[in-house]
């Protein structure tokens, strides 16, 4: 009894481990940011991820269980024996894919840029690999290889086309990263497996698949940064013009890659990307249909393309090759909105103006794109911080100029009683003269035309030890979310100060989204605006567990008055001196009360 209570411990530890690694081994960071082919990938804005191996077929199913997220690591989650899952290929037979349709779908949605696992960390390969028999030409009836028609397919429809590579975990091989459950750790020699699969591998894949435009590694491992240098160096003597995703690792990357589901709080320069799933799971779940809808798509993209980003969004087929319905239909929904509105996305850089209560902003030189998410309740849409001489306001694509007026450096727009798009509809203005990068920010713009005004606290002024940090949790296996919360508040020292442009006079309700460890509950904070005071108490949330989902409170302290439209300051801070902090502020929102 014991022996098994000790086994199963050291199992959960170990899945705990290497699950909490994860988010470590994300590095973020890019070194070569001189590539010469950097250009094309910072004006495609709308990439296709394909996870796509034998944890397809099974769906989320092992013997007679059922997991749901992350359906690619299944294996690891059910500690399936490798000779087992192994066997998984005997019956993979995916005589449903079809490369000229994924490539038609992906051109109708938009895209720009397709990456596609060619072996993931099962260590299965799906491509026609000489190094190794467990690949999808040598180990399963469909004896094909299809990622050569599928790179045919995107480049006749003028799709970039790269390939994801797990460099480091691989839980077939007993040299590769990760799997302890069947060969043992002291055993493993990770040099031995880089040697004879992993640089062999991605050398047949950049020398059998014409040009690649990316190689996505993922999850760094077992080398040196010498030694990643020089892995490197080698694949660019193939093909130079290739980029790598920074989770080559040790920062030798060509772009910035984010968290999983991690979009940036405020706008960076440089090439980067968000990456983000459709449904909660990177490979094909059967029972997983949580999808993003068009709208939630179509505004994640215009969110990420306002910071200056490319999103590059998930598809999951199944073990016959086709993909979930709702990614079809939803991503057609999105090249929709993308073939009437894709100009202020495409080669756009971030917006120049911050974002504000009714959306976020894209530009281009002698152009600026107002995403239009919440449509103000006067039909009176205000862009702030103009100092360019404005020639236009058009709906885009649609020649009728909108009224508008200048007010100091305000812009009103006079919006038609309907917008076309509910989802996003967006606005060009053409200007001459040269816009001020507003981009950075700290006055944000709080409004009584719209429901709530919510604030990041990257936007707050930080005094005495008070900073902010990014979050990282999870709510199902493998589904990260981030979030910046204001942290070390311990003093009234250590104060957060909110720079507000308030656009109307009126009554607002102070609402603080936080959260807060029972141990540090219920000690006296103090919101103040001018002479206002709006002392509160904290509430217990729960505690942070980077496993489970962190919960936060949205707080309603109070009522603050605004009596003319202008600058304020509102405050936030602890009212006395403890040794714990006051909690984790995520967001300061205010709502207007009619
Ligand atoms: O573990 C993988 C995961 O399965 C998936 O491939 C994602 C995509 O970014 N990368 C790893 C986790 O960060």
């Amino acid at each position: 009894m014991m022996k098994k209570l000790f086994f199963l411990l050291l199992t959960l530890t170990y899945i705990r481990s290497i699950a909490q690694d994860m988010p470590d081994m994300w590095t973020k960071g890019a070194a070569n940011s001189a590539n010469p082919n950097l250009e094309w990938f910072r004006s495609a804005k709308f990439g296709l991820f394909i996870h796509w191996g034998l944890y397809s077929k099974l769906g989320g199913r092992w013997n007679d269980s059922s997991y749901y997220g992350s359906g690619e690591w299944i294996m690891n989650r059910a500690k399936a024996p490798a000779a087992e899952y192994a066997k998984v290929a005997q019956s993979f037979n995916p005589t449903g894919f079809n490369a000229a349709e994924w490539a038609g779908i992906a051109k109708e949605a938009g895209i720009k840029y397709l990456v596609i696992t060619a072996k993931h960390h099962e260590g299965f390969s799906m491509y026609d690999s000489k190094v190794t028999d467990f690949d999808i030409v040598d180990a399963t009836p469909y004896k094909k290889d299809p990622m050569k028609p599928l790179a045919a397919a995107c480049r006749q429809q003028g799709i970039r086309f790269g390939f994801y590579y797990s460099q480091f975990l691989d839980w077939h091989e007993p040299n590769g990263g990760g799997n302890r459950w069947d060969f043992k750790e002291q055993n493993k020699d990770y040099q031995q497996y880089y040697r004879t699969k992993s640089i062999p591998q991605l050398k047949e894949l950049l020398t059998n698949y014409g040009p690649l435009d990316i190689v996505w590694f993922d999850m760094p491992g077992g080398l040196t940064p010498e030694q990643t240098k020089a892995m490197i160096d080698s694949l660019r003597q193939l093909q130079p013009n290739c980029l790598f995703s920074s989770r080559v690792g040790h920062n030798l990357g060509d772009y910035r890659d984010f968290g999983d589901s991690e979009v940036p709080p405020t706008p960076i320069a440089g090439a980067w990307e968000s990456i983000y799933t459709h449904n909660d799971s990177w490979g094909y779940i059967q029972h997983d249909l949580n999808f993003k809808s068009p709208k939630e798509i179509i505004r994640l993209l215009s969110n990420v393309a306002s910071k200056g980003g490319n999103l590059m969004l998930n598809v999951g087929p199944d073990g016959n090759g086709q993909w979930p319905a709702y990614s079809i239909k939803y991503l057609r929904e999105t090249g929709k909105w993308l073939h009437q509105y894709g100009e202020s996305i495409y080669g756009t850089t971030y917006g120049l103006i911050p974002a504000q209560p009714w959306g976020v902003t894209t530009s281009k030189p002698g152009k600026l794109y107002l995403h239009i998410w919440h449509k103000p309740g006067n039909g009176q849409l205000i862009i702030p911080g103009i100092n360019a001489t404005v020639k236009s306001i058009k709906i885009l694509g649609n020649n009728k100029p909108l009224a508008w007026k200048t007010t100091g450096s305000d812009v009103t727009v006079t919006l038609p009683a309907a917008l076309p798009d509910d989802r996003n509809t967006v606005l060009v203005m053409d200007y001459s003269g040269s816009q001020q990068d507003l981009s950075q920010l700290h006055t944000q713009t709080v409004s009584s035309q719209y429901p709530a005004t919510r604030i990041s606290p990257v936007w707050a002024v930080f005094n005495g030890a008070a900073e902010t940090k990014s979050f990282t949790y999870s709510h199902y296996f493998g589904d990260w979310k981030h979030d910046n919360c204001a942290v070390n508040m311990l003093r009234p020292e250590d104060a957060l100060v909110f720079p507000l442009h308030v656009q109307e006079a009126g009554d607002y309700k102070v609402v603080l989204d936080y959260n807060c460890e029972t141990a540090g509950a219920t000690q006296p904070g103090l919101v103040t605006l001018g002479a206002q005071q709006l002392p509160f108490l904290t509430l217990a949330t729960g505690t942070y567990d980077s496993h489970k989902p962190m919960l936060f409170i949205d707080h309603a302290v109070g009522v603050i008055h605004i009596d003319k439209p202008g600058d304020y300051n509102l405050t936030v801070k602890p009212a006395k001196a403890n040794n714990k902090e006051l909690f984790r502020l995520r967001s300061v929102v205010l709502e207007p009360l009619r």
